[in-house]
């Protein structure tokens, strides 16, 4: 069915003008001053709003087995959130449980993912390094359509890997035209801090923040940058959370490296205060990694958005109920960590930034669409709001209010960490690949109308048909080889 989007001003990141926008299908096909609405279209009047692509999350952790529970959003609910705050794409981390190959860690996710009702798409993580993973990261990349590839440098004892696993896994992601990602705080000293603190009787979620300073992340993101330099793939830094971590993405950027990097939207607006002097539900809802940062932080996250030198914001959405984080109670180190916050997360951005004159509306298009959709290759496809774009559409009235409330969220769970945060600045209507998928409060997306979105590589940047014992020859040897 063909829909026209009528009297709006169309945003896109490099520039807004006033258009209508017609849908055929699943599908734009026309974006111009003025279309004639076809025969047996379906109007909708855009007066006075924006008219701009949906938003993508490129962070997502859902039904995740973590910590000895299951993350509370499933990709129906998740994704039916994501919806309902005018996100249109989300991409979640595919993680191997211990044992498992890629391979059949994507058969789970994708069986997982059947019952998204939005369009998405998967980042492989790393969890260790051997000849099977260096080959199964070729399927994943050519067969699968995923181009990123994630490495904890935290978790230790579970999901971290050390610096001679990345620096193969970076040097294979080169070889493979895809990008490696980072969740980077230093996973041996995290530990050796919770150690302390426990033996301090820090045993409530202060110490989470205690035991997680922003030198953690500082450290490890410097040493990720350089360890990808090194081996010449470019880098994605997740959940850039403090100053020490921006200023290295953007020194790095400086230099001429290809580093990106993805505040969320948590960080910007959120900070430890939340873990003090709190009641222990209060603050143990607010327990992810890294954690929420004294103040000051935001203002480095907030210019680095404004400089571009962070270019993404996100969630990082992974939902425990009040009962999930209840298993920590006595010990910081076993609440799971994660927070929701993906139908907020755009009303969130255009309140603390458009409205504060902090972003332009093209630079919101920018960090809750278009660059992510270009980091991953899948611009103009997803992004854009423009004929031969996807029909992935948020309709936003800058002039909408609410007060956020658990209350009345989609999530599953129990709680919101943006309770009481007044909103100025909505969607009225979200349409999913051609698909009105909700409109002013009415939640139309169905599960299962979401559709796996697979991604081409880069074109490969480092050493061409390299092989396995090429890359794993020590430095000298190389060199040898060049040396008569
Ligand atoms: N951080 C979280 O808070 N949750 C999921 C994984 C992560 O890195
Ligand atoms: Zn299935
Ligand atoms: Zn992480
Ligand atoms: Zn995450």
């Amino acid at each position: 069915m063909a829909i026209l989007i009528r009297g709006g001003t169309v945003v896109n990141h490099d520039h807004a003008r006033r258009a209508d926008v017609l849908v055929d299908g699943e599908t734009i096909v026309a974006v111009a001053e003025t279309i004639d609405a076809p025969a047996g279209a379906e109007v909708v009047d855009a007066g006075g709003t924006y008219v701009m692509p949906g938003g993508i999350d490129p962070h997502t952790h859902m039904e995740f087995p973590f910590m000895g529970t299951v993350s509370a959003d499933d990709f129906e609910w998740g994704t039916k959130a994501a919806l309902s705050g005018g996100t249109t794409m989300i991409v979640d981390f595919c993680i191997p449980a211990p044992g498992q190959s890629m391979l059949a860690a994507y058969q789970d996710w994708r069986h997982k993912a059947e019952k998204a009702a939005a369009d998405y798409g998967f980042h492989m993580a790393v969890t260790s390094w051997s000849r099977e993973v260096w080959e199964e990261m070729e399927t994943v990349v050519r067969t699968y359509g995923i181009n990123t590839f994630k490495h904890f440098m935290a978790y230790k004892g579970a999901l971290m890997v050390n610096d001679d696993e990345l620096y193969h896994s970076f040097r294979r992601c080169a070889e493979l035209g895809a990008m490696p990602l980072v969740h980077a705080e230093n996973g041996d000293v995290v530990f050796r801090l919770q150690q302390h603190y426990l033996e301090q009787g820090v045993t409530g979620p202060e110490g989470h923040a205690y035991s997680r300073p922003p030198e953690v992340e500082g450290e490890a993101t410097n040493r990720a940058i350089m360890i990808a330099d090194m081996a010449g793939s470019p880098l994605y830094v997740v959940h850039t959370s403090c100053r020490p971590a921006h200023e290295a993405i953007a020194r790095a950027r400086a230099a001429g490296k290809r580093v990106y990097g993805e505040p969320l939207i948590q960080h910007l607006v959120l900070d430890e205060d939340e873990y003090r002097n709190r009641d222990w539900d209060h603050a143990a809802r607010r327990v992810m990694s890294p954690p929420f940062r004294p103040r000051e932080h935001q203002a480095s996250l907030w210019a680095g958005l404004q400089s571009g030198s962070l270019q993404v914001v996100a969630t990082d959405h992974c939902s425990f109920t009040s009962e999930q984080k209840r298993m920590g109670r006595g010990d910081f180190t076993r609440i799971p960590n994660g927070t929701g916050g993906l139908e907020d997360r755009m009303p969130v951005l255009w309140t603390a930034g458009v409205n504060t004159g902090r972003l332009t509306r093209e630079e919101f298009v920018a960090a809750t669409s278009a660059n992510i959709a270009r980091i991953l290759n899948i611009y103009p496809k997803k992004g854009a709001v423009a004929a031969g774009s996807d029909a992935d559409i948020v309709i936003w009235d800058p002039r909408a209010t609410k007060t956020i409330s658990a209350t009345r969220q989609v999530s599953r769970i129990d709680y919101n960490v943006f309770e009481g945060f007044s909103c100025t600045g909505l969607p009225v209507v979200t349409l999913s690949r051609g698909r009105i998928a909700w409109k002013e409060g009415d939640l139309r997306a169905e599960r299962g109308e979401g559709r796996y979105v697979a991604r081409d590589p880069f074109p490969a940047v480092h050493v061409a048909n390299s092989t396995w014992r090429e890359l794993n020859a020590p430095r000298a040897v190389e060199r040898a080889e060049v040396t008569p």
